[in-house]
C-alpha cells in the first residue's frame, strides 16, 4: 500500500469518515458495558471505502454485510437511527429487531449471512432492467466471501443477464481468523475473468483516489447494464468482532501504520483536529440520546 501523503479531503468526507470511526469506538465501549446484545463487527480502518463510493451511488441499491455500520452511515447518514437500533431502543431503524447485521432502510439492506446478498442483488438488478430504471445495485463483500458457492451462481447470472451489479470487495486479507492466503486458490481477478466480468483493483488508502478510480467503472455499470467487480485492498485495524484478533502483535502494529485517519491527521493536523472534536461531540450526544430512549417494543419495520 502506498506511503504517499494523502490528498486533502473536503470537510464533509473527513467528517463522515471520523463519524464512522468514533461511532464504532463508542459501540465497542457500549458493548463492553453490556448495553448491546448479540454481536457486532466494526470496520475500523476501512471507513474511507464507503465514504469514497457513497456520492457516486445516490439513488442506487446498496447491499451490505456483517461489517456494515460504515456502509450504513456513509450511504444513509442516520447515526441516531443506527445507534438506537444497535441498542434495541425505540427509534431504531428496524425498531430494534435487526440489530447490527440486519439493517433495512429504503434502498439499503444488510445481511450477516456471507454471500447471501449476491443472489438478492442480482434479482434487484434484473428488476431494475426490466422496469427501465437507471439505478444500479452495489454489494459490499469481504475477500473471505469468495468461498461461498452462491456468489458464483450470482456472478454467472449477472453476466448472462446483463445485470447492473457492482461488487465491492473490501479485501482486508483475513476472514475472521483465517488469512486469505490459506483459503483462496488463484486470484479474485482470475475467477471473475472466468465469467467474462470486468475487474479492477486498488490498494490506495487515499479517499479521493479511491473515488476517482471507482467512478468510471460505476458509470460503465450504469450505462452498459453489466456487472463489475472492484477489489479495494484495505486494512482491518480491529478484531474480527470484539476481542477475537488472532493476528500476531507485530502484525497489528504494522497495520496501524496504515491507518488512513492517522496518516491524514499527520498531514493536515488543524483540519483533522477540528473535525475530530466535532465527531467526538456528535457521537457523545447520539450515544446519550440513544441510551435515554426506552427499549423498543418490537414493532415490525
Ligand atoms: C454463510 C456464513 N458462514 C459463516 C459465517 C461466519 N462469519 C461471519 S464473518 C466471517 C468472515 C468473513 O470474512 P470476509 O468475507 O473476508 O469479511 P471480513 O469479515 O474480513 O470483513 C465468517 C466466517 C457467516 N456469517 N455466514
Amino acid at each position: 500500500m502506498t506511503s504517499a501523503a494523502p490528498s486533502p479531503l473536503s470537510d464533509a468526507d473527513l467528517g463522515t469518515g471520523l463519524l464512522i470511526r468514533r461511532f464504532e469506538e463508542e459501540l465497542l465501549r457500549l458493548y463492553a458495558d453490556g448495553h448491546i446484545t448479540g454481536t457486532t463487527h466494526t470496520c475500523l480502518g476501512q471507513e474511507y471505502i464507503p465514504v469514497a463510493l457513497a456520492p457516486l451511488l445516490t439513488g442506487d441499491f446498496v447491499f451490505s454485510n456483517h461489517r456494515g455500520h460504515g456502509h450504513y452511515l456513509a450511504h444513509c447518514t442516520d447515526p441516531d437511527g443506527l445507534l438506537a437500533e444497535l441498542l434495541g431502543r425505540e427509534g431504531g431503524v428496524c425498531h430494534g429487531r435487526g440489530g447490527s447485521q440486519h439493517l433495512r432502510r429504503e434502498r439499503f439492506l444488510s445481511t450477516g449471512v456471507q454471500g447471501e446478498s449476491l443472489p438478492a442483488a442480482v434479482g434487484v438488478g434484473l428488476h431494475l432492467n426490466r422496469t427501465g430504471q437507471d439505478a444500479i445495485v452495489v454489494t459490499y463483500i469481504g475477500d473471505g466471501t469468495w468461498g461461498e458457492g452462491a456468489l458464483y451462481e450470482a456472478l454467472n447470472m449477472a453476466q448472462l443477464w446483463r445485470v447492473p451489479l457492482l461488487v465491492v470487495v473490501e479485501h482486508n486479507r483475513i476472514a475472521q481468523s483465517t488469512p486469505t492466503t490459506e483459503q483462496l486458490a488463484g486470484t479474485i481477478g482470475g475467477r471473475v475473468a472466468g465469467f467474462g466480468i470486468t475487474f479492477s483493483e486498488s490498494d490506495s488508502l487515499d479517499l479521493n483516489e479511491v473515488r476517482a478510480a471507482a467512478a468510471p467503472h460505476i458509470e460503465r455499470v450504469r450505462a452498459n447494464r453489466q456487472p463489475h467487480v472492484l477489489v479495494q485492498h484495505t486494512v482491518r485495524l480491529g478484531p474480527h468482532s470484539k476481542g477475537d484478533d488472532s493476528r500476531p502483535a507485530d502484525e497489528i502494529r504494522r497495520l496501524r501504520h496504515l491507518d488512513w485517519l492517522q496518516r491524514y491527521a499527520a498531514a493536515y493536523p488543524a483540519q483533522f483536529s477540528a473535525a475530530d472534536t466535532q465527531a467526538r461531540q456528535q457521537v457523545a450526544e447520539i450515544s446519550a440520546a440513544a441510551l435515554a430512549r426506552p427499549l423498543a417494543s418490537g414493532g415490525v419495520a
